[in-house]
């Protein structure tokens, strides 16, 4: 599956090439709390009707998925299957691809800001589900500018990224513009799907036209107000490198709600705690106030970083915020 449109979707066939399909109508009806019944990496059966149309048959098991949790009331008119058989039920999961081997966090040094909620929430996702997640510090070459007044003043640098890399995260960091760092990306994801997810404006389908050339995409410019991206790609979509893997490009996210973490394991997902969490009194500890609290302790020891804490505390909010 290679894009998903409202009414038809686009199918890879080995040899064939790229095929509109449309979807058989019990496809819809068998959706599985999702807000459409495919996503982009799917497997899928077809039913060849012409040269270059077909009808998606089935939808193959996946091996996982990225998928955001949107909270209620804020996903009507988002898709087409979740009206009333659904209504009073969990509000459908929007699947952003599925069957990767790599999530490529991309986050801007500047320009938009660097924001490590959003990179955290991805680590997360891709830990629970078991893909590689992978962090490309972009717009490198802006290193040392001063932020603009309004963004929370100071100035970034790539030790922005330290948390990840004291983890063993692959973090790559790149300019579009010098080419730093573009070939170890390269070669990092010449095999495999790599789904590129992150803010509107750091850089992602400008990272993909460096990668593969032959597809190129239109990017934008970030709008000085707030700067914030256009939201320039508008639809998720799958692109073929010549190295035989995959990208994924996504339209710019303002913000990620994970799904199904509980509490108490979040934690343990959570770039920077590394084996705290399991020295707690409680095994089901959330690190807030609860006596015998490993990560407190190392965090008023200055052990951990309270950025990092405060950080973890958010995203804690949020994944409890959804689960009741
Ligand atoms: N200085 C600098 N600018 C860059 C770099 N990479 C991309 N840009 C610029 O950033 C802007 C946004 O780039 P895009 O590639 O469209 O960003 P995107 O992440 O795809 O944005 P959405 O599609 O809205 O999610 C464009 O003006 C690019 O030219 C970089 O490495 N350095
Ligand atoms: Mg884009
Ligand atoms: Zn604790």
């Amino acid at each position: 599956m290679t894009s998903v449109g409202s009414r038809s979707v686009t199918v890879f066939v080995e040899g064939k090439g790229v095929l509109r399909c449309t979807l058989r109508g019990n496809l819809w009806a068998a959706e599985r709390g999702e807000t459409r019944p495919v996503a982009v990496g799917d497997r899928v059966q077809v039913k060849l009707e012409s040269g270059t149309e077909g009808v998606v048959e089935s939808v193959d098991e996946r091996a996982n998925r990225l998928a955001r949790h949107q909270p209620a009331g804020r996903f009507s008119g988002q898709g087409r299957t979740h009206t009333s058989a659904r209504s009073g039920k969990d509000p459908p999961v929007q699947v952003i691809a599925a069957n990767l081997d790599r999530i490529v966090i991309v986050a801007a040094l500047l320009d938009p800001p660097f924001r490590a909620g959003l990179v955290d929430r991805l680590v997360v996702a891709a830990h629970m589900q078991g893909i590689e997640p992978v962090l490309v510090l972009n717009k490198v070459d802006l290193e040392g500018t001063e932020a603009r007044p309004g963004d929370r003043g100071g100035t970034v640098t790539r030790d922005v990224a330290r948390p990840w890399i004291e983890d063993d995260m692959h973090v790559i960091a790149t300019s579009t513009v010098t080419g730093e760092g573009t070939d170890a990306l390269r070669e990092l994801l010449a095999q495999g799907v790599n789904l590129l997810v992150g803010h509107s404006g750091v850089g992602k389908t400008s990272l993909l036209n460096v990668i593969a050339p032959q597809a190129l995409r239109a990017t934008g410019s970030v709008t000085s107000y707030h700067g914030r991206g256009r939201h320039t790609t508008t639809q998720v979509r799958l692109v073929p490198l010549d190295s035989g893997g995959w990208m994924v490009d996504s339209p710019g996210m303002r913000e990620f709600g994970l799904e199904d973490v509980r509490p108490a394991d979040l934690a343990r997902l959570f770039t920077g705690f590394g084996e705290l969490p399991d020295a707690c009194k409680f095994n089901d500890c959330l690190h807030r106030t609860e006596p015998g609290c490993a990560v407190r302790t190392a965090v008023d020891a200055g052990e951990i970083a309270e950025e990092r804490y405060d950080v973890y505390r958010r995203i804690l909010d949020g994944v409890e915020g959804e689960a009741v």
